[in-house]
Parts: structure tokens; sequence; C-alpha cells
């Protein structure tokens, strides 16, 4: 068995000089890497009290700790390759990120919230763990957010065995900045609590990684408890290795995750089994949790004295000592000698950290977005070439130049094959989908079923795993088939995706693109067919989102968001599909549009209207309109991209006319134009001779029936009044 960097650094200060029997060897492990085994477990639980004693005297702001559950994650940790294999821990596998190699002084780091925490930089609570050089990936607090990630990352291991070429850096876009490492064998490990298995997304992580026999290797750590809720309250029978054991090419095993001879046994069976190819492992390890929850709960409100006991005589720490006695591998002094060692280790590593400069105030802006490379300066000029075109062919064309241009892209989602099944298009038997709204027509046949392929019908499991892919260094352009379906995928987009960069402190970014069809004038769309958003996700930092209200700057804007080093959303209207107004001939295979960059889409010197989206088309029909017959000349500004927005052209348009309407197809209250107009009454107050209006959809649903959607949604005839009576003001 392999014996970790880390773990031979320590066996330098490891006490006992091993007996020289003939060897012996339990499950493979030696005596002195039992020794080491025993010096992680040791060490991981003097961390956890050392940082409980540090919350106590308020040097620290929160614990959460690993006690109880070293074992099982030791042996995870000295099973799997730091720095090879791929890392999506929860909070719980502190001793399996020592086994792994990072040191005390680094895990307090985090703890006093330091600005040499190479996890987050202070900007995560204790045992959030990220360290790049391990290949750890930066954890969040979300139960079972990572589940999908790791299957993401699973998939981009595998793709990038089959696309070697992909892997290659590229000056000029995200590639540049974006490493890709893969053996073509790694495996990647997640954990979870018991109580985590309750989350959709663990049953929609098991279903692809066996579906696809993935090497993820899921570890759930069973104690028992998810806080106070009892397993038998979460798991249908009480057992989560029962319950999977329907999934195809799954290995499952289960242990006592308190017994590191046992758990060894399990890891080495589980990650053998992934390495090979053969499918996704589940190790189902007992463990116990003597700590309760975390320090801000009190186990004994809900567990009896005599429960609490019955655990504490599992207690690894102990049990891994009178093994160590009973075997003759250690006797009592020299535990304790091992032990002082730990503690000396501890103490010094925690005084150390206690000093450890603490990150500037100033600091917090860096990692919202790619420092490398900023999409509001990536522009080129559109070489014009033969008919008008829709916007749903040049965001068509879009895709199919990138796909040619960047090996790493992949297209998933719903319905966005143009067959699964693909002998029916090798027999020509079908002409093929490509979408719902067959934006990704013949995508699936010029590049390949592993480049563009459909995902279950399941959001969160498609920008889950796209969070993975771009992780590793994939680009990940899915798609999301209808706005009003997002939700399942909300904790992925609000959670995850935009926070990569941010929360690992830059060592982790994860610059995926999701398309989405959204909104209204449909006629007969209806509630769910219907629905915008848009400033659900404008709230989010770290997130870019555009919205073209034409052909050309779908298609440039497409491209930026492509090639770009930052997660976008891209909100496509399915009206204007395959509008008659703004198509456009095809730009070429290089146009790109900068984000934050509006466009005038006609000058005007009486007021402005800013919009976006499908609202361009009826605001314009109104400017033309109410000048033609009231001489009122009207600026209109697309902004294109909601976030960044051009602030600089609102305001210049602003300056000029001095009368403003802020119009969207959205909601009116809480709605994206609350902060454009707040922000034109705060600082633009001087150069107005008008309150701000705003025009926008009702304060209710989009409802089917034609008669009522006219009268929800802002139409060309409501910006004409809110026109003519802003002017009159
Ligand atoms: C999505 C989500 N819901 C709720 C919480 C609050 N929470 C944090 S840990 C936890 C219990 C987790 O239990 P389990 O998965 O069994 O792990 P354990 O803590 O027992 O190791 C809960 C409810 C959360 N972090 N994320
Ligand atoms: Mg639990």
């Amino acid at each position: 068995m392999p014996i970790t960097k880390a773990e031979s650094k320590r066996n330098a200060t490891a006490v006992a000089d091993v007996p020289t029997k003939p060897e012996k060897t339990y499950e493979g492990l030696t005596r002195q890497q039992l020794i080491d085994i025993y010096r992680l477990m040791y060490l991981s639980r003097r961390l956890d009290d050392r940082e409980i004693l540090l919350k106590r005297q308020q040097k620290i702001f929160f614990q959460i700790s690993g006690a109880g559950h070293e074992a099982l994650t030791v042996a995870a940790g000295i099973a799997l390759k730091p720095g090879y294999d791929w890392f999506y821990p929860y909070y719980r596998d502190r001793a399996l990120v020592l086994a792994l190699g990072a040191t005390p002084y680094e895990q307090l780091l985090q703890a006093v919230g330091a600005a040499d925490d190479p996890s987050s930089g202070g900007r995560q609570m204790p045992s959030h763990w990220g360290y790049k050089k391990l290949n750890i990936v930066t954890q969040s607090s979300p139960t079972g957010t990572q589940l999908l990630q790791a299957v993401g990352c699973a998939e981009a291991g595998r793709y990038f065995s089959h696309h070697p070429e992909a892997a290659k850096k590229h000056d000029g876009d995200y590639r540049q900045f974006k490493d890709v490492v893969f053996h073509g064998d790694e495996v990647v490990y997640v954990s979870v609590g018991d109580g985590t298995t309750s989350e959709g997304e663990f049953w929609e992580a098991m279903n692809s990684a066996s579906n696809l026999k993935l090497p993820v290797l899921f570890v759930v750590e069973d104690n028992q408890y998810a806080i106070s809720v009892p397993v038998e309250v979460q798991t249908a029978g009480g057992s989560i290795s029962k319950l999977v054991s329907g999934f195809p090419n799954l290995l499952i095993q289960e242990c006592d995750g308190t017994d590191p001879v046992a758990s060894y046994a399990v890891m080495k069976r589980a990650v053998e089994y992934c390495r090979a190819g053969k499918g996704p492992a589940l190790v189902h390890g007992h463990v116990i949790r003597p700590y309760s929850h975390s320090l801000s709960d009190d186990e004994r409100l809900y567990r009896p004295e005599s429960e609490r006991r019955q655990d504490a005589q599992r207690d690894p720490i102990n049990r891994m000592q009178m093994f160590l006695i009973r075997e003759n591998i250690l006797n009592e002094e020299e535990i304790n000698k091992l032990e002082k060692s730990v503690d000396d280790e501890v103490l010094a590593a925690s005084q150390r950290a206690e000093q450890a400069a603490l990150p500037a105030a100033d600091s917090i802006y860096n990692h919202v977005y790619s420092p490398y490379l900023d999409p509001t300066t990536m522009a080129s000029e559109p070489q014009p070439k033969g008919t008008d075109k829709t916007m749903a062919d040049l965001i068509n064309a879009c895709l199919k130049d990138e796909l040619r241009n960047d090996e790493r892209i992949v297209v998933f989602g719903e319905d966005v094959a143009d067959c699964s099944r693909e002998e029916y298009l090798k027999q020509k038997q079908i002409k093929g989908k490509g979408g719902v709204f067959k934006l990704t027509a013949g995508l699936q046949m010029e590049f390949g079923g592993d480049r563009v392929f459909n995902s279950p019908l399941a959001e969160a499991n498609i920008v889950g795993r796209a969070v993975g892919m771009a992780t590793r260094g994939m680009k990940p352009v899915v798609e999301i088939q209808f706005f009003d379906y997002i939700w399942p995928a909300m904790h992925q987009l609000r959670n995850e995706l935009p926070l990569i960069r941010w929360r690992s402190n830059g060592a982790f970014s994860s610059p995926a693109v999701v398309r989405v069809a959204i909104g209204g004038y449909l006629t007969g769309g209806a509630i769910y067919h219907s629905q915008c958003g848009e400033s659900i996700f404008t709230h989010i930092p770290g997130l870019r989102v555009c919205f073209p209200s034409n052909a050309l700057d779908a298609n440039g804007l497409l491209r930026t968001a492509i090639r770009c080093d930052d997660p976008v959303m891209f909100l496509e209207h399915k009206r204007l599909y395959r509008e008659t107004f703004g198509r456009s001939p095809y730009p070429g295979p290089d146009y790109m549009v900068p984000f934050g960059k509006a466009k005038v889409v006609k000058e005007g010197k009486h007021l402005s209207v800013i919009t976006y989206g499908a609202v361009v088309p009826r605001a314009l029909q109104a400017a033309q309109r109410i000048e033609r017959e009231q001489g009122i000349s009207v600026e209109l500004v697309d902004l294109r991209t909601l976030s960044p927005y051009d602030w600089e052209a609102i305001a210049n348009s602003v300056r000029k006319t001095s009368k403003v309407i802020v119009a969207h197809e959205d909601v009116l209250s809480w709605g994206y134009g609350a902060e454009i107009a707040a922000r034109i009454a705060d600082e633009l107050f001087e150069d107005l001779d008008a309150p701000v209006r705003r025009v926008a959809a009702t304060d209710t649903f989009v409802a089917y029936q034609p008669l009522l959607e006219d009268v929800i949604l802002p139409q060309a005839n409501d910006l004409y009044k809110a026109m003519e009576s802003l002017a009159k003001f």
C-alpha cells in the first residue's frame, strides 16, 4: 500500500521502533502503517479538541468536529492518492484531509479565518476543506451539493482521457488559465452523512454515476443522526446501503467505520473497483458522533445518557489504542509518547495560527470574477455573410463554431441531442430533434454523442455535473429547457456555480455556461411556460447574466460567454427565437460582443427607455409611433447584458434626455428595473426633470387566455402611454 508523502514526513516524528518479528499484516497494513493511522486519528481528534478550546476562548467563531469518524476517513485517505485522485469531502472529514497531506497548521488557519488559510483565505467556516495541490475541491455548507459535482468531475476525467488534445492550453480564452491534469484511472471521492442521503441530489448522483459507470467512490458516514433527526426518519428501512442495492454497476460495501482495519479493507476494495473502471462504489460506514452535531448543538436534549454511553464504547480512538496494545504493536508508554508528540504539534500549530495575519478588508472583491479575463473587453467586429438569419439560427451557428474551435466544450441538457439512440441516426431512420426549440439541432450529428448528449430530466443534475466538469477544465454549455423549471437547479446556481472562485479565494473556478429559454408573449404559454425572473440571478454576485434581444447580439454574446472565464447564465427569449425583428446575417466564427456594453437602438432627445430582451422590439414600435404621431423623440437603450450592465450608457442617455423609463417583461415589484431606477434616482438626481418611471408586467402570473396575457405583460401600447405621460410631465 502506498504511503503518502505526508505520512512519510510524519514517520520521522513517529515514536515506535517496530519489533522485528516476521511481519504480520492487517488487511495489507503493516504495523508501522497502523501506528501512522493511529497518529492521524489521534491528531484529528486533538485538533477538534483544540478548536473547541479556541472557540470557548472566542479565538475562533465556529466549530464542527470529525470526532468519531476518524477511522473510516483515515482509511479512505490512505486508500486513495492525493493530487491524483479527486476529493469532494464534507465537514466531518478532518482526518481524511490530514491523511491526504494537509497540515494541522493549515487546518487551524481556517479556524482563525487567516489570510493564508489555503482553503478559503478566511472566507469559509472551519472544516470546509479545499486544497488545490491535493485535488481537494472547495467545499460548501449545503448538504449534498458536492455529489453531482463529483459525478461531473469523474466525467471530466473520462472525457479528457478520450480527448487528450482537449487538455491543451489555448491563448486568448479561458483555456489559457485553466490547467487540465488527468490520468485515465483517477477515482473521485465524495462523502456525505446519513441524513444527507435524503437530499434529491444524492439520488440524482447515484443514478448518473451508476448509469454512466463512473469511478465515483461514495462514502456514507452513518453516525445515525442528522443534527437531532435519527436515521430511521431519514431513510426508509434505516439502511442506505440496502436502499441503493438496485443500482446497476454499483459496488456496495458496509463496514464498522470505527475500526480502521475493517474500513481500510472495504475502502481498498471499493477504490480498486472504481479504478478498474467497473463503476461507482458506495461505502456505508457505521460511525459515532461523540461531540454533538457542532458546538452550537447539545445532543443531551434528544439523546439519553444510555445511548450516548453505548456509542462511547465504540470510540475509534480508544478502540485503536486497545488494538495496538493487544497486537503488541505499541505499549502504553509508547502510546503516551506518541500522543505527547501529537499534543505538542497541535499546540505549536495553534499558537502559530493564532498569530497569523488576517485578511485585508479591501480584499473582499478579489475573486468574485476571474482576475485573468475581463469579458467587458472581449470584442471583435462582425464579418457578415449570407442572408438574414433568426436568433435560433445564429445561436445554433455559434454553438457549432465553438464546438469546432474548442474540444473542451460539451453540450447537454434535456432533449438537446438529435437522438440518444444513435443507431437510428446512423441508419438514417430519423431526422433528429436537437432541442424542444431546435437550438441544438445537428450538433450531436456533427460532434458525436460524447460531446452533445441528453441528460436525465433533472435540472440539478444538469447544473451540478456542469459545475464539476468546469472545475476540472471542461467547458460545459448546458441547457435548461424552460426558465420556469430552473428551480430544482437553484441550489447549484445560487450556492455553488458562482461561488466556487470566491469561496476558494481563487484556488478553483467553474466557468460553465447555462443557456435558458425564457419569457412569454407566446399566446397560450400560460403560467409555466412564460416566466421571467432574471433579477433573481442578477442578484447573485459572481454570475454573469446575458439577455439578448436580437440574432446578432445573441451570437456575439454567446461566444463571449463560452470563451470567458466566468460562469454565465445566458437567457434566450423564446418569442425572439424566430421573430422577424432582429434577424442578421451570420457574423463569422469569431464575432464577440463584450459584456456590459449596451446598444443605443434608437437615438432620441426627449426621454430615454432602458430595457432588454423582448421589450426592445415593443419599445421600438412605441417609440416610432409616438415620434410619428406626437413628435416625441425617444432614445432606446438595449442593455444586452444585465450583469454586468452598462451604467455609463444609462447615465449618458439620462443626462441627454433628463427623463427615463426602465422597462422589462418581468413583474414590476422587486424586479430588475427597481435597481436601475434606484441608482438613477441616487446618482443622476440633478439631471432628472421627471420621476423615474417603470413599465413591467403586473404583479401576477402569466395567464393562458391571450386576452389576459395581453393585459399582464407590457405591450407596445403600455410603453406608448408611459412615454406620452412622461413626456408631458
Ligand atoms: C441543504 C442544507 N439543509 C440543511 C442544512 C443544515 N444542516 C447542516 S448539517 C445537517 C445535518 C447533516 O446530517 P448528516 O448528513 O447525517 O451528517 P452528520 O452531520 O451527521 O455527519 C443539517 C440539517 C444544510 N447545511 N444544508
Ligand atoms: Mg449523520
